[in-house]
């Protein structure tokens, strides 16, 4: 590709040169090498979260008593779990040459992780054989590990999908790149109230925007299309996730 000629800046003004830390370094080429090599596509949704928001406020006591926070992600790792479950050809990955798809028979999902030096990416591990606690409580501690750099690579590694939320922060949808070799993964932003027409009158629901950016190879629009659906009904009416 063309190279970004080097430009003296300094000719125009003041400037500071900052040396990039070996993570965001490290955390570039992997962008760079998935935004090159993936034909990305967007597919974008709203999951209708009031009941979701509803019980997971109503059990706010429950988590203090347990020393715990449960917030959306825990939600919605299950529910992609259930997806990824159900819609293989996402817990997939290429092989190099193009001629083959390895499907994965175990559920391990990457949560992005901000932190003061860079982006983190820790692994949780067999996420549809746990409960939303277990995933409460582990998504906190990866968090955590990640913020104070306390990550082994094992636990970086094995990811089959990723959820990227920025939800806490704001914004209205956005377009994630695809964590290679992963073929998709799920941005989410924040919720907000909307209207909704329920057939005789607009009702106020808390909406979720989703933003699931895909490997055009792996998958179709179609296919990306219902995964969104699909995320959405299970968020709507969480004990869909029991069926
Ligand atoms: N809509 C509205 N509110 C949301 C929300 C959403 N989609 N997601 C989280 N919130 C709320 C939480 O419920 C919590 O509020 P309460 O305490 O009142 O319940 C508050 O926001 C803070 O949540 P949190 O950030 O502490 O926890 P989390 O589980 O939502 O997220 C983590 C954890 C690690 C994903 C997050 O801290 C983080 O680092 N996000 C950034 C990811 C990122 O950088 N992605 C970009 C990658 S590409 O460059």
């Amino acid at each position: 590709i063309p190279e970004i000629p080097e430009i003296d800046f300094g000719q125009w003004g003041d400037v500071v040169v900052e040396e990039l830390n070996r993570l965001r370094q490290v955390a570039a080429k992997n962008f760079q090498r998935s935004w090159l090599n993936i034909p990305h596509v967007t597919q974008h949704d709203d999951a209708d979260i009031t009941e979701l928001e509803a019980f997971r406020k109503a059990q706010k006591a429950v988590a203090e008593a347990r020393g715990t926070r449960l917030t959306p992600l825990p939600f919605l790792l299950k529910a992609a779990a259930y997806a990824l479950r159900e819609m293989p050809q996402f817990c997939a990955s290429l092989s190099p040459d193009g001629k083959s798809r390895i499907l994965k028979n175990y559920v391990h999902i990457g949560i992005a992780v901000d932190t003061p030096d860079g982006l983190m990416v820790p692994v949780i591990k067999d996420v549809d054989r746990k409960g939303l606690w277990e995933l409460a409580v582990e998504c906190a501690e990866m968090a955590e590990k990640a913020r104070t750099k306390k990550l082994k690579p094992e636990e970086m590694k094995g990811g089959c999908f990723t959820i990227s939320s920025l939800g806490s922060i704001g914004g209205t949808y956005f377009t994630p790149i695809v964590n290679s070799p992963e073929v998709a993964i799920l941005g989410v932003s924040k919720a907000d109230m909307k209207p909704r027409w329920n057939g005789n009158e607009f009702e106020p629901r808390l909406m979720l925007p989703l933003s699931l950016s895909y490997d055009h190879r792996a998958i179709n629009g179609a296919e990306a299309a219902k995964f969104t659906v699909l995320l959405s009904t299970l968020l709507g009416d969480i004990r869909k996730l029991l069926l």
